[in-house]
């Protein structure tokens, strides 16, 4: 190609779909029908095609701001003028330093130091090897296993499969996963809870299964438990009330860190700035990745309880205290982004306008009830979950038909198995909550 690579020079070529190794896709059948987006703006995406596209996922969870919003493309641009790369080994630019100062006002808690990643997958490992260097640095070696939970995703590093609960992402791995993990069971339980707005009623026992693993491993073995504080990829499974209060006293009981994998629920989702502050639960570590910079610029980070700053820093004589981290760590573009991206939420009051809509949100959601082979909905904040009954002897079929014939209609779902997630951009109008409920339902009709 000889043109400058912008969006409309390259519309206006031949597009060969071949050498691209597409991610968690289908390759063959999207080959054969592809579904392309061309540009982005506000709530809206443009399909290569011209047509436009409600976004129903804030992309993929992360556009919490809405697309391409100036004051964000503004920062970035800038920041891409002004200072394109600095290293960030044993040297620093001013753009990290202040997002990381701004950031951690927003926490809760004691957390207020901030290690920047690129990705929830790099967050995720980055906060289990922060988990163990605390151990280690406190002089308690023998606390190395993790647990995690069932029907959790905690990004593809090995760290991250081998504590998260989603049989097809370890299963070809398998044989190199970390060694020491156990597993909660997961929360979900439709017989239970079907239909509930908000907060499920029942299994915050749930939690104490994690006695048992105790009993079997011994406390002192054990370093960190990580969870979702609702899970979001494996289908919005939305934790039972008390649950995450029940864990947090386990782990405080048995001295493990509590680590909350805030990357789908950070940033507003809930109407909250964390779901930590939604749930009024206080995690030790939290890991957060897309809202973080609307997804403008990829980049995550882990939050830290000054505790556990204090002790790995402490311990190390003189020298570097944690051998980890990113070229990319802390990036100029993403920081600005990010940077950019707290003053619109915060301006516009994008989290409390969250929180507002979320009874409309509720009702909307709900309204679908009764329609053919629904068998759950639920709703937290702006995330919604729509569970249909899986065709016989084909699971996944009727959910990913539901997704095309709303992308076909003009709305970006997201399904995970016959299950299909929502979460738009904050800035939702009730007359797009509409459009997106009303086109969900047609297409949920359509579909036999
Ligand atoms: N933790 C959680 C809780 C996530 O939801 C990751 C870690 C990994 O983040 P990266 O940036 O490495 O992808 C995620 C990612 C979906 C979907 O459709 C969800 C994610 C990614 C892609 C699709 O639910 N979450």
């Amino acid at each position: 190609m000889t043109e400058t690579a912008t969006i409309a020079n390259v519309l206006g070529s031949e597009l060969s779909l071949e050498e691209l190794w597409m991610p968690f896709t289908a390759n063959r059948a999207f080959k054969r029908a592809p579904r392309l987006l061309a540009t982005a703006s506000g709530m809206y995406y443009t399909s290569v095609d011209g047509r436009r596209v409600l976004d129903g996922t804030a992309g993929l969870w992360c556009v919490n701001a809405g697309h391409c919003r100036e004051p964000i493309v503004r920062a970035v641009q800038e920041a891409a003028a002004t200072l394109d790369f600095a290293p960030g080994f044993q040297m620093g630019h001013p753009y990290s330093f202040v997002l990381a100062e701004r950031v951690a006002e927003m926490l809760p808690g004691d957390l207020d130091h901030v290690f920047f990643v690129n990705s929830g997958s790099e967050a995720v490992d980055s906060a289990l090897k922060i988990a163990m260097a605390y151990f280690q640095s406190k002089g308690e070696t023998q606390r190395v296993r993790f647990v995690g939970r069932l029907r959790g995703y905690h990004g593809v590093g090995f760290g991250g499969i081998s504590v998260g609960g989603i049989e097809p992402n370890r299963r070809a791995y398998m044989a190199q996963l970390l060694p020491q993990v156990d597993h909660l069971p997961h929360t979900h339980d439709i017989s239970r809870n079907a239909f509930t707005r908000g907060e499920p009623t029942h299994g915050a026992e749930l939690a104490d299964d994690l006695e048992r693993i105790v009993r079997e491993r011994g406390a002192d073995t054990i370093a960190a438990v990580i969870v979702e504080p609702m899970a979001g990829s494996t289908g919005v499974l939305i934790p039972p009330k008390g649950y995450l209060k029940r864990l947090r006293e386990l782990c405080d009981k048995h001295g493990i860190l509590l680590i909350f994998d805030e990357v789908i629920t950070g940033f507003g989702r809930l109407g909250t700035p964390f779901a930590a502050d939604y749930f009024g639960v206080v995690p030790d570590l939290m890991t957060v990745a897309k809202g973080l910079t609307n997804a403008a610029v990829p980049m995550g980070a882990v939050f830290v309880r000054h505790a556990i700053y204090d002790t790995v820093v402490n311990a190390t004589p003189a020298g570097i205290e944690l051998f980890h981290g990113y070229t990319y760590s802390g990036h100029p573009l993403a920081a600005a982004a990010g940077l950019a991206t707290l003053e619109v939420y915060e301006t516009e009051g994008l989290f409390e306008r969250a929180a507002s809509l979320a009874p409309y949100w509720e009702n909307a959601l709900h309204s679908l009830r009764g329609l053919p082979h629904i068998v759950d909905i639920r709703n937290l904040g702006l995330v919604g979950g729509i569970e249909l009954e899986p065709r016989a002897g084909a699971p996944g079929a009727r959910g990913f038909e539901v997704f095309v014939d709303c992308f076909n209609r003009g709305v970006l779902a997201r399904v995970t198995g016959d299950i299909i997630a929502l979460s738009p951009p904050l800035i939702i109008e009730k007359a797009q909550i509409d459009e997106l409920v009303g086109t969900i339902g047609a297409a949920i009709k359509a579909v036999a």
